[in-house]
């Protein structure tokens, strides 16, 4: 099969792309390289197609979606706080981005699209966990251009006939996960900051929590998403099911560096939500979907992960 993957330099996108490679797939990556790099593909560079560019352009979609089956469209500015800042940017990539990306994939006539769609959707929704059928409440700019690109995706499905799965990821953590932004996600920037010995800031009282999620599960989810018969048309929560605070993680991770440090408590974060956990039975039933990395085993290759390439780093400029 052949696949496209928009962000497929990024985070989530790159492992995605590992994983496709390793089951012999062809693979195309459309990014901009804004916020996904091209040593992310290093492994799989020369088995794969790299497109460099932006879903802003859709003649650029046009080229990347030639004979493509399916696209996993994960491209995007994901950060709360950066939409707090630059609503319109935000809502140019990733609400007039995904527009692109829906017209080249009807126009391609793909098999499926896969979007990545967020937990930020729920907004303050009081009730845990969430199940996809609560009214979406976003409360960032952000949860509204994620809420709106399911929309969207659902729209293309009943006008054009468009099949298409929204994932709703809930804070997904990993390896590749670029700790170097202030908008980057809260784990990137707790393991470097354990790796550094430098305090671990928290905004708030680090009583709120999250549902994190190892970023082979999110893997698993785009590709049966892909495939799984019955879901098109779906939104599906992909989390553990369970949720920590970020008091927790902190100690989780003294105990994993060996080295426990205390956190710095800054003021909230404007548009945080505070709670999360998602409730994954419509992802089991339907997609098949079974978290296989939980919490304390993903901090630990995370971990692991960031001390190795720090070190590979060190190693090359001595
Ligand atoms: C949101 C979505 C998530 C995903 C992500 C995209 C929710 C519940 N989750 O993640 O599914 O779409 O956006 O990026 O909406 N924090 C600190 N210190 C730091 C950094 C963050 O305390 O150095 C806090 C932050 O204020 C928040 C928590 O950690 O309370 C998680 O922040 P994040 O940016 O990692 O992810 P979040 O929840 O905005």
């Amino acid at each position: 099969m052949r696949y496209l993957v928009t962000g497929g330099a990024g985070f989530i996108g790159s492992n995605t792309v590992d994983e496709l490679v390793r089951r012999g797939h062809s693979v195309v990556v459309l990014d901009d390289l804004s916020g996904g790099k091209e040593e992310n593909l290093a492994e799989v560079r020369n088995k794969i197609t790299f497109i460099k560019g932006t879903i802003t352009d859709i003649e650029i979609i046009r080229r990347a979606i030639f004979e493509a089956d399916y696209v996993i469209h994960l491209a995007a500015r994901t950060s709360v706080p950066f939409s707090m800042k630059d609503p319109i940017e935000t809502n140019r990539i990733n609400i007039d981005g995904t527009l692109n990306v829906l017209v080249a994939a009807r126009d391609a006539r793909v098999k499926r699209v896969v979007f990545a769609a967020s937990s930020s959707a729920y907004g303050e929704t009081p009730t845990l966990p969430k199940t996809e059928n609560m009214q979406p409440q976003p409360i960032s700019p952000y949860g509204v251009t994620k809420y709106v690109g399911e929309l969207y995706a659902q729209t293309f499905g009943r006008c054009f006939g468009l099949e298409n799965v929204c994932l709703r990821y809930f804070n997904i953590f990993g390896p590749r996960q670029d700790p170097s932004s202030p908008y980057s996600g809260v784990m990137a920037k707790f393991c470097t900051a354990f790796l550094e010995e430098t305090e671990p800031v928290i905004f708030g009282d680090g009583t709120q929590s999250r549902d994190f999620t190892y970023v082979s599960n999110a893997v698993q989810a785009n590709l049966l998403a892909c495939e799984a018969p019955r879901a098109s048309g779906g939104v599906f929560n992909i989390g553990t099911g369970m949720r920590v605070n970020l008091n927790e993680v902190v100690e989780a991770l003294g105990a994993i560096s060996g080295k426990p440090l205390k956190a710095r408590y800054d003021p909230p974060r404007d548009g945080d939500i505070r709670d999360s956990q998602a409730d994954i039975t419509h992802a089991r039933a339907v997609l098949g979907y079974e978290p296989t990395v939980g919490l304390e085993e993903g901090l630990q290759r995370t971990f692991d992960w960031y001390r190795a390439t720090q070190a590979a780093k060190t190693e090359a400029k001595s």
